[in-house]
């Protein structure tokens, strides 16, 4: 009976008939409360574009308009009182305000939202030098109108992008699968394209559009050569015919030995003639299919992949060739510094000693992608050295939205505290102030091509992303790649109210558990620096014990945490392995110094005894179960701060993000146990009597075995 009323309410009331399943992100145009539409409606009314070429985000705006205040928003020949003016700066009626020179200097993505005059009339300007920026103006206004209260009665903004290519890469294969991809497969049906489109291509731009995104690498940077081949450009294009109305370009990750696996040559080195000219070649079709295609991505000579040193050139030597193809264009290539050889050199040192040699040795088009940290993506890590060694390079950073080490779609961990701490990490490579951020965005180096790159965590779920709240990690990433000014907090603040609701009751717990939530998962997994302590063959859960036979030692937890009866960590200091040296002054005496260094990086760049005195008094090793028990208590905290939020959010939501709390917690208490039980087998100490006792056996933990393919 209960069952049956539940039903008819919900057929009975229009507008809640569709499932809360999270498919519309923060694009959701909630109706606006009465106060709301009552300060809208006394400053715009209505909207005049004297372009047909804006027709997208006239379009976005009439939709909005009439989800948000139940009314049409019309469009009008002239301008009225309280008209909107949306146009490009080619526009006549857009000229005439005088904004030429400023539009001109925002660039193509850039937009002015003003309030003004116009023949004593007041009205709104809307105004880019391109289309995608006046797109993105409409946006921004939809934004202010849903999270600004009351809407304001006039505005001044005026935004530029921090990076000029803000792109996510799709770790995508072409059988559909994804590498690290946890809401499903892939959004792109290879075998349905090109003449299929899923309606979830648009989608997929329109979402990106909304937060600035311009650019997407399609394939894993493990990439097959038959992305290349003449049959998978075409539904390359494809897509780009779909994406491009919304500002976005298509990019392919490829592979290097492409000439030999795809063309049938003998050799792939990036000198010879037959291989360059394969590449002119295959650049030329790609541009007459995509004449807008954004360039290359490229994962070379790591993790098994071919790449210019398998036939003894350098990564230039193959960055450049590729470069020299796409120059004609216009293209680029970001070209990954993530390698690593198996072998007793510190991992974490290895790309600045391969790369740095060849600052200055790249062609104008190439950037090289740089991950946050030297080793991979996990849950803490220093940044990488290289963010402000390369001078004569340009450099962008790469984030991982995907949770790939931090619990994929089960945990609730936002991303942007992480992406920030590295932007706004000092690398002191122009003296003080010369952060990460603007190391990369231009400003201090002066070069003009700059991007910034986001793992995908974006898949075919109903939710896109798996887990409700790791939308906001592509919001986020998105927010930062536009503005890496913004703070963590705000943009949590815009991203909870467009996404649910605009209750301070809300807003306000939601908020504070996001921004505690990757501090709570370093605890719970990783504290006081350690890292990779994860479980063989898959990310996911811990294995601080692993030992397979014949495996790599840099693919063992043991090589990095080195416990052992004096102490654990990883010894990076200059009387260690060095890697410390890599930082500029004054970070690198910092960290060298185990009085000195953040306790946050302790284990990362020390071996410290189980008895060493932290700053708090405690012990090292009383300190570890003091933090890992304080993650614990913080995921179990969150579940009580979400349960209290029923009232406010949809059951479907309330309910999908509940359970996966629920694992959140258990995996919580198996981090905790699992390492605290293994450590103690070295440190011999018990775990402090008033904290929460372990409760599971060591033994039994170890017998674990993760059914992989349920968590791929
Ligand atoms: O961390 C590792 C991942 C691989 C990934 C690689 C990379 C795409 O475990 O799955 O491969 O990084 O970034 O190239």
């Amino acid at each position: 009976m209960k069952l049956y009323l539940y039903t008819l309410f919900f057929i009975l009331i229009p507008g809640l008939a569709f499932a809360e399943d999270g498919s519309q992100l923060w694009l959701r145009y909630r109706p606006l409360s009465n106060n709301q539409m009552k300060a809208l409606s006394t400053v715009i009314t209505s909207v005049v574009s004297d372009e047909q070429c804006d027709s997208l985000a006239i379009d976005e705006l009439q939709i909005a308009w009439k989800q948000l205040t139940g009314k049409e928003l019309t469009v009008t020949p002239s301008v009225q009182e309280h008209s909107l003016i949306i146009g490009t700066n080619k526009s006549k009626l857009i000229q005439s305000f005088g904004f030429n020179k400023e539009l001109q200097s925002l660039g193509g993505d850039g937009f002015l939202i003003r309030s003004a005059k116009y023949k004593d009339k007041d009205c709104f300007l809307l105004a880019s030098e391109g289309k995608t920026g006046v797109l993105y103006a409409v946006f921004n206004l939809l934004k202010t109108i849903q999270t600004v209260y009351p809407f304001p009665s006039s505005m001044n903004v005026k935004e530029k992008p921090s990076y000029k290519i803000r792109i996510l890469n799709h770790w995508d294969n072409i059988d559909g699968t994804i590498e690290r991809g946890y809401a499903g497969h892939s959004l792109w049906k290879w075998e349905d394209l090109p003449s299929k489109l899923s309606a979830r291509y648009k989608d997929y731009a329109r979402a990106n559009a909304s937060i600035g995104i311009n650019g997407t690498v399609l394939d894993n940077v493990n990439a097959s050569p038959e992305i290349l081949s003449t049959a998978y450009l075409i539904k390359v294009k494809a897509l780009a015919d779909v994406f491009r109305p919304y500002g976005i370009r298509v990019y392919l990750s490829v592979n290097f030995s492409s000439p030999t696996a795809l063309g049938g040559l003998p050799t792939s080195d990036p000198l010879n003639k037959d291989v360059r000219r394969w590449w002119f070649v295959k650049a030329k079709e790609i541009y007459s299919l995509i004449p807008d295609f954004g360039g290359f991505l490229v994962k070379a000579n790591s993790e098994g992949l071919p790449g210019p040193q398998d036939f003894g050139r350098t990564h230039a030597d193959g960055a450049n060739m590729l470069a020299d193809a796409l120059k004609p264009y216009h293209g680029i290539v970001m070209w990954r510094a993530f390698v690593y050889n198996s072998g007793m050199d510190d991992r974490a040192g290895q790309a600045y000693k391969e790369f740095l040699p060849l600052d200055g040795k790249f062609r104008s088009n190439v950037i090289l992608q740089v991950k946050n940290g030297p080793i991979d993506f996990q849950p803490r890590e220093p940044i990488s050295a290289l963010f402000g060694a390369m001078k004569q390079t340009p450099i962008m950073p790469e984030f991982q939205i995907t949770q790939e080490y931090l619990g994929e779609s089960n945990h609730l961990v936002y991303l942007a505290p992480l992406f920030k701490e590295c932007l706004d990490s000092d690398t002191y490579s122009l003296g003080k102030g010369s952060t990460v951020a603007k190391v990369t965005d231009g400003s201090l180096f002066k070069n003009s091509l700059t991007a910034i790159a986001g793992v995908a965590n974006i898949g075919e779920d109903a939710n896109w992303c798996g887990h409700h709240f790791a939308q906001a990690n592509w919001y986020a990433f998105g927010r930062l790649a536009w503005n890496h000014e913004l703070s963590s907090e705000q943009i949590a603040d815009e991203w909870i109210k467009l996404t649910f609701n605009d209750k301070k009751e809300f807003v306000e717990p939601v908020k504070e558990m996001m921004l505690d939530s990757r501090e709570a998962a370093v605890n719970y997994m990783m504290p006081l620096g350690l890292h990779h302590l994860f479980a063989w063959g898959h990310h996911y859960g811990p294995e601080p014990w692993c030992a397979v036979e014949g495996a790599r030692p840099d693919w063992l937890p043991s090589y990095y945490h080195k416990a052992d009866s004096i102490g654990i960590g990883f010894d990076r200091t200059l009387s260690g392995s060095a890697s410390v040296g890599q930082y500029n002054s004054p970070l690198r005496e910092e960290y060298n110094a185990l009085d000195r260094c953040p306790e946050r990086f302790l284990l990362w760049f020390h071996h410290v005894p189980w008895e060493y005195k932290m700053k708090n008094g405690r012990s090292l090793w009383a300190e570890l179960c003091y933090t890992y028990d304080k993650g614990v208590k913080q995921v179990r905290e969150y579940q009580k701060v979400w349960d209290r939020m029923e009232p406010y959010v949809d059951a479907q939501r309330f309910h999908e993000v509940q359970s996966r709390l629920k694992i959140q917690a258990k995996d919580a208490v198996w981090w905790k146990d699992a390492c605290l039980l293994y450590f103690q087998t070295f440190s011999r100490r018990p775990i402090p009597y008033d904290i929460e006792r372990p409760v599971n056996e060591l033994d039994d933990l170890k017998k674990i075995k993760l059914n992989l393919k349920h968590h791929n």
